[in-house]
């Protein structure tokens, strides 16, 4: 049985890719609504209701696991997720990445980045506080960094510029622990990592959700053992104008099996 991953468009790509790379026997079946893509400017019935959709599409499927790759999604519908999926597991970036920060800051003082919504949902910071109340959390919305990384411009002057004035909003007190809370900025990572400097560590959501779910799927002995081959299968709403290209640096490999389908 394959595991379930989606995102409102191709940037839940980079956890596949981070899945692919710690989970190789695993087959992944993909789902990217790029027709009705940006999710964050929709309200919040709506994206549940999308959100519902997806979900249960791929569990017809049979999946073993839902993952869920995309931060508004996950800010706003992981209940519904949760709720229509029974006792199918349910992970999400979100969760995984806030796990992620509260281990690895020692000063409890965290910044996160991440587009508006999900800033505006103020989901990390919540999930962040219920591990530890003491963290305190600075948010920055980057409502920038979606077009400059589906341009390609990962190390770029006008990319630099731009994450230097994001972050020095929020690298300040004793930050130690930098939460990249959007499926487009592990593309950034090595930008980041240089903007912001020694002595912060990055949290990359697509890596943690990966390890989480290593972790879950290990402990229900759902983990599949060594074999020959395993199946991607990726299936969207739309294919726009430079999806194959854009997809392809998300995902670092090419991709194969692409159907477009209607909900
Ligand atoms: N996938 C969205 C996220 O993780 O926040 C980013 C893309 C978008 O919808 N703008």
């Amino acid at each position: 049985r394959p595991i379930g991953v989606f995102d409102s468009g191709i940037g839940g790509l980079t956890v596949v890719r981070a899945l692919m790379d710690r989970l190789p026997f695993e087959n992944i079946l993909y789902f990217g609504d790029t027709a009705r893509v940006p999710y964050g400017s929709k309200s919040v019935s709506t994206i549940q209701s999308y959100t519902r959709q997806i979900a249960e599409f791929l569990l017809a499927r049979d999946v073993k696991a839902l993952i869920i790759a995309c931060n508004t999604m996950a800010a706003v519908a992981a209940d519904i997720v949760r709720e229509v999926a029974g006792d199918v597991p349910v992970l999400d970036v979100i969760d995984a990445g806030s796990r992620a920060a509260a281990a690895a800051s020692r000063s409890g003082d965290i910044a996160v980045i991440a587009t508006p919504t999900t800033i505006n949902a103020n989901a990390y910071a919540r999930a962040i506080h219920q591990i530890n109340p003491d963290a305190r959390v600075y948010s920055q919305a980057c409502p920038l960094f979606v077009p400059l990384v589906e341009e390609g411009w990962l190390d770029h002057a006008v990319t630099r510029l731009t994450a230097e004035e994001y972050l020095k909003t929020v690298l300040i007190e004793n930050v130690d622990t930098l939460v990249l809370g959007c499926t487009h900025y592990p593309l950034l990572k090595p930008l980041l990592a240089d903007v912001a400097g020694g002595g912060i560590e990055l949290v990359d959501s697509a890596v943690t959700t990966a390890e989480s779910t290593a972790q879950t799927l290990g402990a229900l002995n759902l983990l599949n053992g060594p074999s020959p081959e395993t199946h991607y299968r990726y299936f969207v709403t739309d294919i726009p104008l430079k999806f194959q290209t854009i997809g392809e640096r998300f995902l670092g490999r090419s991709i194969q099996r692409l159907e477009m389908v209607n909900l």
